[in-house]
């Protein structure tokens, strides 16, 4: 019978998924083990054969650890809202639902095609209302509790409301924002409602602020850093400009400390760690404040050296710091304004690279150095973020190159104080080798030294003190988009509300465009029926709209990391109505023990779910405040693109081989357009895309068109993506799972080949083959008794591919299983037992044609849960020892002698043989020296 792979897979699919083979129970005796793929998002685009490489490598995990005795949960769902269903819809007018169940569609049938082990009855999709009323809820929690310092934890904002009624703000340590007033308990009683709520909202986890954005207004939303290109939107080049709007923010920043801490508990890749802890961003320092002349003001600024404030030679602002428009002179004023708004075009990314500009203006205001009481003249520059510290800095131009390049440019002084150092020349910043000068406290201390000192001198004036700050800022929440989870939240005199538990979830409300509104509102301003009805409970008509029992709900959704920050708790109880998830089931299954996903998500899923599990912790409600303890990247799968060169014109195209000296633009041609010589098929090619229909093209002497080829990231706009369809179709899928890992390390990146494929499925055909006695019927008891060869190879297999799987090496494990066929079929292994814990650890890998042979070997369930094999060593030593036997130290012949023999048992051996007995020619030996295991030399 011939390995008919797509019968086998089908069959073993079809099985799974009726008899739910790979179900997780909750209520389980076994130890629990959880392997957690990242989610995809599904792209109308499909699955390319980079997509499942850390699928099949989380799934070889997962079946290894029920083999192992563990139950094992698995799951799969979809991160689907986003934004390529809406701007498909904004096209279209396609309801971003219907795209997304269609593309979700398309994902099932090519997960299933690829024999995964997921456990599909906890399916989420972050987009239905099931789901989301959870993200919602979250948000709720996280609305109604507040950062407490003192016991370091989110506590419950009634508490807060507590301390505020019994004795006002004053003594409250809390993660707040900066603009707190302080108030006594009668204070907090007078107060108006309104009042109280704007108050709480400042030490809420999550609030409502105005926050700086990138507004593209042609485009009509706000856009990320990434993706304004030299200040113009990347998407249509629209001119972007900074502005302020009110939008939800997280106080992540609260948890700062405690994120980079976590990272030490966590088995996580390095890269991964060390990007989180740049992007937190801690720095040691402190702040420093300067009173400014001839203002009742002071400007706070935040210095990792404080040792250098007698440097200072000027200070300098943000150009946003709240301070300018108070102190700029009218001398000066205009100059300053120009300057503010030529810099609000930039981007903060494009002002934090650019180190070549400089660029900023005097406001003609003074500040007073702590020390010196000298007057400091007070600059703006865009080198100085808004955002980061306090937004203003003393500038120490021998100490910071920035500060030294901008004394340059504007002619400021540059007084020097450190000691012997030439600043002109000298590498800025040096922190061991500066030697203070100019001070009476600070001369002649080592630098640690003599930060210290600055700022007891600091604190001691009551003008500063240590501090610690962090690049993490709060993280914005709010997204002018239609396809993501709406907030729970209505509005009662511009203040938020929120809807209880029991309406939720509050869902997406139909709209006719899926554009923002003419007025600048976000789409869900098109909705017509979208205004919550606080006596119904439920959601009405815009036109109902009272302002006492009916109100507007919130326009903004929430962006894409929200339903992505908690669904691997989810998952653990994904059709519980009541609660997120029972106490009981997050007791029992805890946290992921294993993730397996790209590291592009480094500082934004992996950032903020750590931050809502650490939320969830403080709260009770998680028993970890890690959610992943092990976290692999896995590699990318690179494609080779095709390119076509075009020569200047724009219509001819000149074959690889005639490009020498010629001005050529390389434009990507669809690989499955070349064949393997990387030749062009030329009529393919102008078919392919109109623009081409009419292209001339010079071509190799002997006719044919050569591409160039390159290696670049598989990506469908790279035209060079591999489908696994075709190739399960040709190969079948335990071809392509075993190809995929055979590849090389899981977390490098690797090429992919196709014509590769051939190697793993002629291995599984020699598999198939090796069971032939058993499928055909020939043999079905197996040999009376297994072979020591064939025990060798089974242990020698058993011990590697082990070793292998718990290091995440499974490319090596395919070269074993290799080894292991060949060497069993030289034997002409038919040994039942042998042939059994082998299919046992080839399942993992290519787990249909190992339901097919384990079936074949004469079993009626499946081999899902059969128990992994035990490696014994004693099968790996050798019982005898071919020993080489000399006389007078001269090896003469060699003897096969079991292991277990005596001294003397070897030595009569020895004697009896005739061979010896020929050598000797009757004479006694003097001695016979006997090494057991090694030599036998006979002297005489
Ligand atoms: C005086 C000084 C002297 C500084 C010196 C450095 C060297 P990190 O390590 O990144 O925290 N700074 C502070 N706030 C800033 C802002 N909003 N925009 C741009 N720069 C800012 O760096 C902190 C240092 O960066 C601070 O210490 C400040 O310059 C500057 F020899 O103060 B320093």
């Amino acid at each position: 019978m011939q390995y008919n792979f797509n019968e086998i897979e089908a069959k073993w699919q079809k099985y799974w998924a009726e008899n739910q083979t790979f179900r997780a129970e909750n209520n389980s005796d076994k130890k629990k083990f959880y392997v957690l793929d990242m989610f995809p998002y599904p792209s109308g685009a499909g699955l390319h054969v980079g997509h499942p490489l850390g699928y099949i490598a989380s799934d070889i995990y997962a079946r290894y650890k029920r083999h192992q005795g563990f139950n094992v949960l698995h799951p799969q769902g979809y991160d689907s809202f986003g934004l390529p269903a809406e701007q498909y819809a904004i096209q279209t007018g396609q309801h971003p639902a219907i795209t997304t169940a269609a593309n979700i569609k398309t994902y099932r049938r090519q997960l299933d095609q690829l024999g995964f082990s997921f456990d599909w009855s906890r399916e989420v999709r972050t987009s239905s209302p099931e789901y989301y009323k959870w993200t919602q809820w979250i948000f709720i929690q996280i609305f109604n509790s507040w950062y407490n310092k003192d016991t370091d934890k989110a506590e419950d904002i009634d508490t807060l409301i507590a301390i505020f009624e019994a004795e006002g703000n004053a003594n409250v340590n809390a993660v707040c924002d900066d603009d707190i007033t302080v108030f006594s308990a009668e204070d907090w009683t007078a107060f108006s409602e309104v009042e109280k709520q704007e108050i709480l909202l400042k030490y809420r986890l999550t609030y409502l602020a105005d926050t700086e954005v990138n507004w593209c207004p042609a485009l009509g939303t706000v856009l990320a850093n990434d993706e304004i290109v030299n200040g113009v939107s990347e998407r249509g080049g629209h001119p972007v400009v900074r502005k302020k709007m009110t939008q939800w923010s997280m106080r992540i920043s609260a948890y700062a400390q405690r994120l980079l801490d976590g990272l030490d508990t966590i088995d996580w890749p390095q890269p991964l760690k060390d990007s989180q802890t740049n992007w937190i961003g801690r720095s040691e320092g402190a702040s420093a404040i300067f009173n400014v002349n001839g203002h009742d003001e002071t400007i706070e600024v935040f210095t990792t050296r404080p040792d250098t404030i007698f440097g200072v030679s000027f200070m300098t602002l943000a150009p946003e710091h709240e301070l300018v428009g108070k102190i700029t002179t009218a001398e000066y004023k205009d100059e300053v304004e120009a300057y503010i708004e030529a810099t609000a075009k930039r981007s903060e990314r494009d002002r934090m690279a650019d180190v070549k500009t400089i660029s900023g203006a005097f406001t003609g205001a003074y500040a007073e150095h702590p020390f010196t009481k000298e007057p400091i003249p007070i600059w703006i520059g865009d080198y100085v973020l808004a955002g980061y510290g306090t937004g203003a800095v003393m500038s120490v131009p021998c100490g910071d190159q920035r500060d030294y390049d901008f004394a340059k440019h504007f002619n400021l002084p540059i007084p020097n104080i450190f000691e012997g150092i030439d600043i002109s020349e000298e590498a800025f910043a040096d922190k061991d080798k500066t030697i203070i000068a100019n001070s009476d406290f600070l001369n002649g201390l080592p630098y640690k030294k003599a930060v210290k000192r600055a700022i007891f001198e600091l604190e001691k004036l009551g003008q500063g003190k240590g501090k610690v700050n962090y690049r993490l800022r709060d993280a914005v929440f709010s997204r002018q988009r239609y396809w993501g989870e709406p907030f729970p939240v209505y509005y009662v005199d511009g203040m938020p509300q929120m809807i209880a538990k029991e309406h939720l979830p509050i869902e997406l409300p139909e709209v006719e465009k899926y554009l923002p509104t003419e007025t600048g509102e976000p789409p869900l301003g098109n909705a017509e029926v979208w205004a919550w009805d606080t006596v119904a409970n439920r959601v009405v008509a815009n036109s109902k709209i009272d302002h006492t029992t009916v109100f507007p709900l919130e326009l903004n959704t929430m962006p894409g990391w929200a339903g992505s920050s908690q669904y691997f708790n989810r998952y653990m109880d994904p059709n519980n109505n009541d609660e997120i998830f029972s106490k009981k089931t997050i007791g029992y299954w805890e946290d992921v023990d294993l993730y397996i996903g790209g590291s592009e998500h480094a500082t934004g899923h992996l950032l903020y779910s750590r931050f809502w599990q650490k939320f969830m912790f403080d709260k009770g409600l998680v028993p970890k405040d890690e959610f992943a303890k092990k976290l692999i990247n896995q590699g990318m799968i690179t494609g080779t693109s095709a390119f076509v060169y075009r020569a200047e014109n724009g219509k001819t195209m000149i074959s690889k081989g005639l490009i020498a000296d010629k001005n050529v633009v390389p434009i990507h041609a669809d690989v499955s357009l070349v064949n393997a010589s990387d030749e062009l098929d030329i009529d393919g090619f102008k078919k392919w895309r109109e623009e081409y229909a009419d292209a001339e093209f010079i071509t190799e002497d002997d006719g044919t068109f050569k591409v160039g080829r390159e290696v670049e990231k598989m990506s469908k706009s790279k035209f060079n993506v591999v489908n696994p369809d075709a190739i399960c179709e040709e190969y079948g899928a335990d071809s392509l799972r075993l190809y995929e890992m055979f590849l090389g390390p899981l977390e490098q990146s690797k090429p992919w080949n196709t014509a590769g494929i051939t190697g793993t499925h002629g291995f599984l055909k020699k598999l198939w083959k090796l069971y032939a006695p058993f499928i055909d019927g020939s043999q079905d008891n197996g040999q009376e008794e297994s072979s020591k060869e064939a025990l060798k190879t089974l242990h020698k297999t058993i011990k590697k591919v082990q070793e292998d799987i718990e290091n995440f090496s499974f490319n090596t494990s395919v070269s074993t299983f290799m080894i292991a066929v060949n060497e069993l079929s030289a034997q002409k292994c038919a040994n039942k037992e042998v042939l059994e814990a082998l299919i046992i650890l080839v399942s993992p890998y290519a787990p249909h044609i190992a339901e097919e042979l384990w079936s074949k070997l004469g079993h009626t369930e499946s081999i899902a849960t059969a128990p992994f094999p035990k490696f014994e060593e004693k099968y790996l030593k050798e019982s005898s020892k071919e020993y080489p036997i000399s006389f007078n130290g001269k090896m003469k012949f060699t003897m096969e002698l079991s292991l277990d023999l005596s001294k003397d048992e070897i030595e009569a051996a020895v004697m009896a043989n005739e061979k010896t007995q020929q050598q000797l020619q009757g004479r006694e030996p003097k001695k016979v020296i006997v090494v057991p295991g090694k030599i036998v030399n006979i002297v005489g």
